[in-house]
């Protein structure tokens, strides 16, 4: 069966972040990298920098050549890995086959999510939508049947993007790029590409596969097939499904018991529906706490049967939050998570659970 893959890959990743937190940034060319002064290469550049001439690993002293008025500014590792973080984890509210290729960077297999009334591209929108809502950061998707030609897709239409490579647009689409553009070409195989005469997708597509194979050796084949559009379409989750949670981050700090609960009502529900497309049941349930300042504070409890519905979720959630939540501490996030998932056996199927399956 063909599969649906999404590439996603966020705008001038590290940069944008940085436009986001220090607003007097925005629109302007930033340039993130080593220490400000001299020493050390641009990790990244805002798409206004961009325009400059400076990009990723650049020498600093080069970039400051190029774009002398530009705003300097060293890496914050830390925000980095926590916005990946949030959005790793909204591509694995959507699909449990989640590849990270970077911090920024991810393949997603939602061939199963995709139906009549909701292709991948809309699938691909919604993550997209998702990632906003929660980052306040732009990303781009590629959407298409293989992982080379998602990755490729995503890059097509940055930033913001959202393309979509099928089986009528592939040929137009690889025949006039350059060699260098296809996977496994790094530098010195486009050179020998170039000294063979071979500049474009058209000129590798048409070469014998005898050729290619005794030109390139072992690659040749994968060679002749990227030409072809087609690619390896595995992608390799890195972990089996233990838990399920959902979380909230407040605009504003709460602290009013009853506006929370509203919240935990809703995540205790979110987190019952998965479990359930999933045919999981857990016993263990974790409430976390992010407090105003940062604190993080979790409780945990073991129960002595696996649970699965929304409401027997909320009361547990309902008592750890009791005991975890201080008066005086307003909170920025709240996270309900089901914890020793195991798969719905016969004994703890509900009736209606019974019926359904057997209607299926
Ligand atoms: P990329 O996704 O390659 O680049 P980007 O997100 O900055 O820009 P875009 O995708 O819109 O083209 O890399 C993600 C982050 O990884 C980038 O923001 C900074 C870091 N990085 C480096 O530190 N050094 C590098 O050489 C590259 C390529 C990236
Ligand atoms: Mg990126």
């Amino acid at each position: 069966m063909e599969r649906r893959i999404i590439h996603v890959d966020m705008d001038a990743f590290y940069a944008q972040i940085e436009q986001r937190d220090s607003p007097s940034l925005k629109g302007k060319p930033v340039i993130v990298g080593g220490k400000s002064s001299s020493r050390g290469v641009v990790s990244t550049a805002s798409y206004e920098a961009r325009k400059f001439g400076v990009h990723s690993a650049m020498p600093m002293t080069r970039a400051h050549q190029l774009c002398p008025d530009g705003y300097y500014v060293t890496p914050r590792f830390n925000i980095y890995r926590e916005v990946s973080s949030i959005i790793m984890d909204i591509f694995r509210s959507y699909t449990d086959y989640v590849q990270p290729v970077s911090l920024d960077e991810a393949y997603l297999d939602i061939t199963h999510l995709v139906r009549r009334d909701m292709p991948a591209s809309r699938i691909a929108d919604f993550i997209k939508k998702d990632v906003l809502e929660a980052t306040d950061l732009t990303c781009s998707a590629g959407v298409s049947y293989n992982r080379f030609l998602a990755k490729m897709a995503s890059g097509m239409n940055k930033p913001n993007g959202l393309t979509i490579i099928h089986h009528g647009n592939v040929h137009d689409i690889l025949m006039p790029l350059p060699i260098g553009d296809f996977p496994g070409v790094g530098k010195v195989t486009e050179e020998r590409m170039k000294t063979l005469d071979i500049h474009t997708g058209q000129d590798l597509f048409n070469q014998s596969e005898r050729d290619l194979i005794n030109w390139f050796g072992k690659r040749g084949p994968k060679l002749f097939r990227y030409a072809r559009g087609q690619g390896d379409d595995t992608v390799q989750s890195e972990r089996v499904r233990k838990s399920i949670g959902k979380e909230t981050t407040f605009e504003v700090d709460k602290n009013e018991d009853e506006e929370i609960l509203a919240v935990i009502r809703k995540l205790s529900q979110q987190v019952s529906e998965k479990m359930s497309q999933h045919g999981l049941v857990g016993d263990t349930v974790t409430v976390k706490l992010k407090e105003f300042d940062f604190k993080t504070v979790t409780k945990q409890m073991k129960l002595p049967d696996p649970i699965s519905e929304p409401a027997d979720i909320y009361n547990i959630s309902y008592r750890l939050y009791t005991e975890l939540k201080s008066t005086e501490r307003p909170i920025r996030l709240i996270g309900v998570t089901m914890g020793n998932l195991k798969e719905k056996s016969f004994e703890n199927m509900t009736i209606y659970d019974f019926i359904q399956r057997k209607s299926e």
